[in-house]
């Protein structure tokens, strides 16, 4: 069995069997999951930003250290102090479970861990911010005015928050306490306390007029506090309601298919190609334009608006020879290296691959950049091929979940060799509990590359043979 599948199978026997939430797997009380940089610096294995300036050279810079970013420097971990992650935060999320944060399920501090802990100590983590890119001589410039020399790098910058572009909608977030939005550390808290003060009327969900990352996010949300608002008495005296810019539910026919009927039997009225311009916390008045009909101007009173913003690719990114006309990393969709500078790759939100934006299809990513790096560092060819494989799991409610996967061409490439079409226990254990320790403790390690090769047991090499991976 390859190695990929076997701490996969030592986790599923821990979470799954045990069925206990992150901390108490861990041993650790909740409040000891989040260190401050004095606790964290007590660690000897920890990543310290370096201190010098940085006008130095490096055989590879990663820019950015979120999911991709620290995926791969984990796997150049071996290449020392001749590889860079630039990386302003302080603080790592795992940003999936923040559906789960936001629907009251799991704590805040649980998505949360101190940068350094995360990256690996044996790498240069040079604490700043990329402001520009000039890859005809291979240079970096950082905010602090320094300049990073590097013979490859690799981008992994994320997807931008684009919340100022909705006319209102920040000052709704600050100042009202029913607008609400899982997408951001900034506000994640505040979801769970609006349902609980909901006390009828409309709740909205919106989802906006650009890609986004994890497009299943804004319908999960939706689905718990419907659930939740049964719960506690107050469903009968309110209407939810999703506001999609959007013409389908999802993309992919067969999960949209099950998505339907979970929408009839829970009375959820949708709105397809309504897209959020406007709120007016004072009025309590979000106005969205109707796509399908020349922009004209819909206004919807809320009680609980849950807010999806506009997002796109970094602006540092944007004004760089690095991207296509849409603003993204402009690399080649099955082998991740860029398709002008053969010496730059990607991978993950930022990028024009294709695919729907995960960390499940980070994961995936993170395994064929490494090969075709280290290849191309080697003189040879890229010869390793992503299919576009990303994963959704769609909560549908505290305890199922359609584990959705599939490839570039939206067909399922499903791993269990049951119908995840339909709402699972299972999916919904994997998910809040399987999930979180794969990600720290074996994609931040360097070591999950997807779950092709669980898939292929588990299907007994029934699937179609491709070159592609998933
Ligand atoms: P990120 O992890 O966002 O990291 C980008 C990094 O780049 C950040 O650390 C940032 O500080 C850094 N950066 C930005 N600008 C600069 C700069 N100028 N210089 C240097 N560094 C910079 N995925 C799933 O697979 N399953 C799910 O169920 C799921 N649910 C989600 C639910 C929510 C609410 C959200 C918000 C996301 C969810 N995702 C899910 C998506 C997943 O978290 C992202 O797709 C993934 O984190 C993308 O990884 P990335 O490395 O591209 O970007
Ligand atoms: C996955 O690989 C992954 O990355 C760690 C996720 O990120 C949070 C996921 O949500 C999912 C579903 C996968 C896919 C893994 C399996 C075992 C189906």
């Amino acid at each position: 069995m390859a190695s990929s599948s076997l701490p996969i199978t030592r986790l599923a026997m821990t979470c799954l069997a045990r069925h206990q939430p992150t901390a108490a797997i861990l041993g650790l009380k909740p409040s000891m999951s989040v260190h401050h940089r004095s606790q964290a610096s007590l660690y000897s294995s920890e990543a310290v930003p370096r201190s010098k300036p940085a006008n130095s050279k490096y055989k590879v810079v990663i820019v950015g250290g979120g999911s991709g970013g620290c995926a791969v420097a984990a796997k150049l971990s071996s290449l020392g102090k001749s590889c860079a992650v630039v990386e302003p935060s302080d603080l790592h999320y795992y940003q999936p479970i923040w559906t789960l944060v936001g629907g009251g399920l799991k704590g805040f501090q649980s998505s949360v861990r101190p940068m350094g802990q995360v990256l690996p100590s044996s790498i240069d983590w040079i604490q700043d911010k990329a402001v520009k890119f000039d890859p005809e001589n291979n240079n970096l410039e950082l905010s602090s005015g320094d300049k990073v020399k590097y013979d490859y790098l690799v981008v992994a910058m994320g997807i931008q928050l684009d919340y100022d572009k909705v006319n209102g909608l920040v000052d709704a977030l600050e100042n009202d306490p029913v607008v609400v939005s899982n997408y951001t550390p900034r506000w994640v808290n505040k979801t769970f306390p609006a349902m609980q003060g909901f006390r009828g009327g409309n709740a909205i969900f919106t989802y906006p007029n650009t890609p986004i990352k994890c497009a299943g996010a804004p319908q999960k949300i939706m689905y718990l506090t419907e659930e939740f608002l049964r719960t506690t008495g107050m469903r009968e005296n309110s209407n939810i309601i999703f506001n999609t810019a959007q013409g389908v539910i999802f993309g992919v026919k067969k999960y949209a298919d099950a998505l339907q009927k979970v929408i009839q039997s829970r009375n959820i009225q949708v709105n397809y190609k309504h897209n959020l311009v406007s709120v007016d916390h004072k009025e309590r008045t979000a106005v969205f334009a109707n796509l399908d009909k020349d922009n004209e101007l819909v206004p919807f009173k809320y009680n609980f608006l849950h807010v999806t913003p506009p997002m796109s690719s970094p602006d540092v990114l944007k004004k760089s020879p690095l991207v296509n006309e849409g603003g993204w990393v402009d690399l080649h969709k099955h082998t991740l290296q860029h398709v002008k500078f053969s010496n730059v790759f990607g991978l993950g939100d930022c990028t024009s691959l294709p695919n729907s934006k995960t960390a499940a299809a980070v994961a995936v990513q993170c395994g064929i950049l490494h090969k075709n790096l280290t290849d191309t560092m080697e003189g040879k060819k890229p010869t390793s091929l992503y299919n576009g494989y990303a994963s959704c799991p769609l909560i549908t409610s505290r305890e199922k979940c359609i584990l959705a996967e599939f490839d570039y061409n939206l067909q399922p490439q499903e791993t269990l060799p049951i119908n995840q079409g339909v709402e699972r226990k299972l999916a919904y254990g994997m998910k809040a509990y399987l999930m979180p320790e794969l990600y720290w403790q074996v994609m931040m390690k360097g070591k999950w590359n997807g779950p092709a090769t669980i898939r292929k047991v588990l299907h007994l090499g029934m699937s179609k043979s491709s070159k592609l991976q998933a």
